[in-house]
């Protein structure tokens, strides 16, 4: 950060003046303790939705009806695990251990995305996950590109970049399948049905009972609130849902003159904090399947950390 303080001030008031500046926090400057723990709660939990996230989609690497759209998945997939890698190193930046927030992930202490625990159960979800979780993941995140945070906001703007190109494939996967034949149809309409509800949760909870929201807001860490968010990706999918030739399973769904925005119906925040609780109908299975991936790794790990040991001996007989 740059801004002029008195030399005097402390370093609370050196970091409010820089947030209230709208400059970045740098690793090595004074933050409260508090703000630090938002971010590393908020970034691990975002690290950890990355690559959870790659669950769902790999289920149909092996599946995918061509040559074409098995190598645009296994690119999307790859791109989910190098945006946790960039969102693992930026909490690291805050003083926490990688293998420390894996344990918290492993062991149910640390959240990921609720969206990642529904069943991936035909192609065209895969469609629905591009078009609409990652439409989703992009009007959440590209405020986050002007976290105050530098590391976090820096990773954002590379990952958004990549977001939209996701987004832009599920909608052409969907758009082909919806101008296909009546099962491919059918089948389109039945994922966006499937997705739909859920994609709204992953803003978070109505924002009058979002806890985290005004602190944050006020930190400058997130810019809208969840509500703003939703109601913003609502209105830019209703038109690309008519453009696709599908339509949104909410009969409460239509124009607002007055408000400038579209109304909708109620979302079932049961269900959501039924998924949060670990209930939802994927939850076991994909934390088994993660910590499996863990320990079927770990001989990487040990080598990759050999091999880093080799290489610094060898660099200090060198020098000597
Ligand atoms: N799922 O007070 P708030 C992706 C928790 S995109 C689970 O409103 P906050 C890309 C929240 O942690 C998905 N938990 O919290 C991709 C808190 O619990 P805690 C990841 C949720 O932090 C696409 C409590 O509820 N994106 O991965 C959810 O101010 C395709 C109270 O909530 C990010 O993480 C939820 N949906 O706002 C990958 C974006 N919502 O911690 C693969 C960054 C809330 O007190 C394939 N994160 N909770 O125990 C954020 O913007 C924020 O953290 C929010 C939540 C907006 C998610």
């Amino acid at each position: 950060m740059t801004t002029t303080v008195p030399h005097t001030a402390t370093p609370e008031a050196v970091f409010d003046a820089a947030v209230a500046a709208d400059e970045r926090i740098e690793p090595r400057d004074w933050m409260p303790d508090a703000y630090r723990a938002t971010l590393v709660r908020q970034i691990a939990q975002h690290a950890h939705s990355e690559i959870i996230g790659m669950q769902p989609e790999a289920n149909w690497i092996t599946r995918a009806p061509s040559l074409r759209r098995k190598a645009i998945l296994m690119a999307k997939v790859q791109d989910e695990a190098g945006h946790g890698l960039y969102l693992y190193s930026a909490a690291e930046t805050l003083g926490v251990d990688r293998e420390e927030l894996l344990d918290k992930l492993h062991s149910g202490r640390q959240r990921y995305s609720s969206i990642f625990n529904y069943p991936t159960l035909t192609w065209a979800d895969v469609g629905a996950i591009g078009w609409l979780v990652d439409g989703a993941a992009i009007t959440n995140q590209v405020p986050l590109c002007r976290c105050s945070y530098g590391p976090y906001a820096r990773a954002m703007v590379r990952i958004c970049k990549e977001e939209s190109f996701h987004q832009r494939q599920g909608y052409e996967l969907l758009l082909a399948l919806s101008r296909g034949t009546e099962a491919q149809h059918a089948m389109a309409q039945d994922a966006v049905n499937r997705w739909w509800w859920p994609s709204l949760m992953m803003f978070g909870p109505p924002d009058e009972q979002s806890a985290h929201s005004g602190q944050s807001m006020a930190w400058k860490i997130k810019r809208h609130s969840n509500d703003e968010l939703r109601q913003r990706f609502v209105d830019i999918c209703v038109p690309q849902a008519e453009s696709l030739g599908l339509t949104l399973p909410d009969p409460a769904l239509r124009w607002n003159e007055e408000r400038g925005h579209y109304d909708f119906g109620p979302i079932d925040w049961d269900e959501f904090n039924e998924v949060l609780r670990g209930n939802g109908p994927c939850n076991a299975e994909r934390l088994a399947q993660r910590r499996a991936a863990h320990e079927n790794g770990a001989w990487v790990r040990d080598a990759a950390t050999a091999y880093a040991a080799k290489h610094a001996t060898a660099h200090q007989e060198d020098r000597a």
